[in-house]
């Protein structure tokens, strides 16, 4: 039986990961971190599976590393864990650069004094945030990175010091250059499950508008579930090399929008230019759609497109496992069931409050 190690397990990928692993007969080892609610949504369905196991350790604290490392003594690393939102990193760049640069740095250098260099292979979460302000459409192995936040800055430090130790001391090390991949556990306040999550709710009259940042901004938008699939691919490759993770196809954050609205029963159209610009309702004129100035970033990454030939031809693996209308659809079947349910759930305890004041029940 092979040991894996995933830092970065509560995460949507590290959950997806625990699954797929598992179900490979792997022994699954996490790391998650100390924190005042212990909310473990994503993997509390593997909790207490003979084979799942949890470990405290953060990417900033070395010697949590080391001892998690020398303890579980894994076939295979994971390392996931991350300060994930481009945004959030030009609040806190000092925070990204130590989890995301620096940490990657940790996580090597645990493998090399645990005595594990020779045997351990490791994947590093990499990002297609590296091609930032792109240089060339669509962007593969070969394209020139241009990092263009705190976040993707921070990431590309994690890329050459992978290459780095695998050039300096042969270890078996790779990055997934993986572009933006999507599911019903995306978080909240990403751009695709902000959309899927708003729309459910407008439908459902919980919400009356959704405000976003750039609307004309690009992506190659991915299903995690068949990303984490090629995480693992990689790691049992003959050889430790690098590979860009993408669908080939690209859409804007309008598209996205549009057709969440559509799968929710809206039917969008869009008028005006810039901060002006809004998503209005067809059947009844209402506004449901503004753009906020909040959401612009200093700098934004508006035209990611990438090209999956070397992981289709060296992999095997299928990019167009999930198309991204089925990508949309899932997450917005699932966040329509999740607002049904809170709202079955409000009703239930607003009748059990009126029936405790009544006394019809005690
Ligand atoms: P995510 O949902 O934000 O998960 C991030 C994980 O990192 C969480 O488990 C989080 O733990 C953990 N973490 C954060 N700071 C940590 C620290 N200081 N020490 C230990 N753990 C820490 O991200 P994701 O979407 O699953 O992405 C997984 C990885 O792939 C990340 O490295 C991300 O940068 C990279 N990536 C993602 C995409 C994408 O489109 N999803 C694309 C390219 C690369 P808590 O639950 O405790 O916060
Ligand atoms: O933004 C625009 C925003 O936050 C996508 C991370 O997983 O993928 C992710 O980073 C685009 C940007 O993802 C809103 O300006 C418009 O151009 O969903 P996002 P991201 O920044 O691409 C990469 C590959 C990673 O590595 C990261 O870890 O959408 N946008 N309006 C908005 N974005 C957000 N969040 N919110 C808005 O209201």
């Amino acid at each position: 039986m092979k040991t894996a190690l995933i830092t970065g397990i509560t995460g949507q990928d590290g959950s997806y990961l625990s699954e797929f692993l598992l179900e490979k007969g792997y022994d699954v080892h996490g790391t998650i971190r100390r924190s005042s609610v212990d909310y473990r949504e994503r993997i509390a369905h593997l909790e207490g599976h003979p084979h799942f196991h949890l470990h405290y350790a953060d990417l900033g604290d070395s010697m949590s590393l080391l001892q998690v490392v020398g303890k579980v003594r894994p076939d295979e690393i994971y390392n996931l864990a991350a300060q994930s939102h481009v945004q959030v990193s030009f609040d806190a760049p000092e925070f990204t650069a130590d989890i995301d640069a620096t940490g990657v740095l940790r996580i090597l250098e645990a493998v090399r004094q645990c005595g594990l260099a020779a045997t351990c292979r490791i994947y590093q979460a990499s990002t297609s945030e590296l091609y930032g302000k792109v240089e060339q459409v669509p962007q593969n192995e070969s394209t020139p990175f241009h990092p263009y936040s705190p976040y993707a800055v921070a990431k590309l430090y994690g890329y050459w010091i992978v290459k780095e130790y695998r050039e300096a001391y042969g270890m078996f090390c790779c990055s997934g250059i993986l572009f933006n991949h999507e599911s019903e556990r995306r978080g909240e306040t990403f751009v695709t499950r902000k959309i899927t999550l708003a729309a459910a709710r407008i439908a459902q009259g919980k919400q009356d508008k959704l405000y976003l940042g750039n609307l004309s901004s690009r992506r190659d938008w991915g299903y995690a579930k068949d990303y984490v699939e090629c995480m693992w691919l990689i790691l049992q490759n003959e050889r430790p090399e690098d590979f860009v993770i993408a669908t080939g196809e690209q859409h804007t954050v309008r598209e996205f929008c549009q057709l969440a609205f559509r799968y929710a029963g809206i039917k969008l159209r869009f008028e005006g230019e810039g901060v002006h610009e809004k998503g209005i309702d067809c059947a009844t004129g209402r506004v449901l759609v503004e753009v906020s100035e909040d959401f612009y970033r200093p700098t934004d990454v508006v035209n990611l497109w990438g090209d999956p030939t070397k992981a289709q031809q060296e992999l095997d693996w299928n990019p167009t496992k999930t198309s991204f209308e089925q990508l949309v659809r899932l997450m917005v079947n699932a966040d329509m069931a999740k607002v049904a349910v809170e709202r079955a759930g409000e009703e239930v305890r607003t009748n059990l409050a009126e029936y405790l004041e009544k006394g019809i029940v005690k």
